[in-house]
């Protein structure tokens, strides 16, 4: 597996050198919208601290990303008035991950709607 990279996009938009939409933000996380979002409110969730996905982060990292993960999962899928809410993880380019900084997605869904892309 290769190593963190300092100059992935999440990276870069915690160091505040690319702009994002912020929805969240702890010491530890920080949740913006997606700029390619597969439906409305479609939200990712990282923590700041470094890891390139779920092979090399700390476990206690993860546990606080995921505690987060469940609060904003309620708080999107009431906000969108949404039935149900998909998460979704990609590891590694083989799984679809394109961006090398661990993060979460969550997305609102209703019933019979379709997903963009
Ligand atoms: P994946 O690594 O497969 O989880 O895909 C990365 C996701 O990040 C994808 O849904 C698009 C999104 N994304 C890529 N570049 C940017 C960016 O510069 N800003 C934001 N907000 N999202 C991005």
């Amino acid at each position: 597996m290769a190593s963190y990279d300092d100059n992935n996009i999440f990276a870069r938009i915690m160091r505040g050198e690319l702009p994002s939409h912020k929805v969240y933000e702890t010491d530890k996380v920080l949740a913006i919208m997606d700029l390619m979002p597969q439906a409305d409110g479609h939200i990712l969730v990282m923590p700041k601290s470094k890891a390139r996905n779920i092979f090399d982060v700390e476990p206690a990292v993860l546990a606080d990303l995921m505690k987060e993960v469940q609060y904003l999962a309620k708080a999107v899928k009431q906000a969108f008035n949404a039935e149900g809410v998909l998460i979704q993880q990609f590891n590694e380019p083989a799984a679809g991950q394109t961006v090398y900084h661990l993060h979460v997605h969550i997305i609102p869904r209703k019933e019979g709607s379709v997903m963009n892309g």
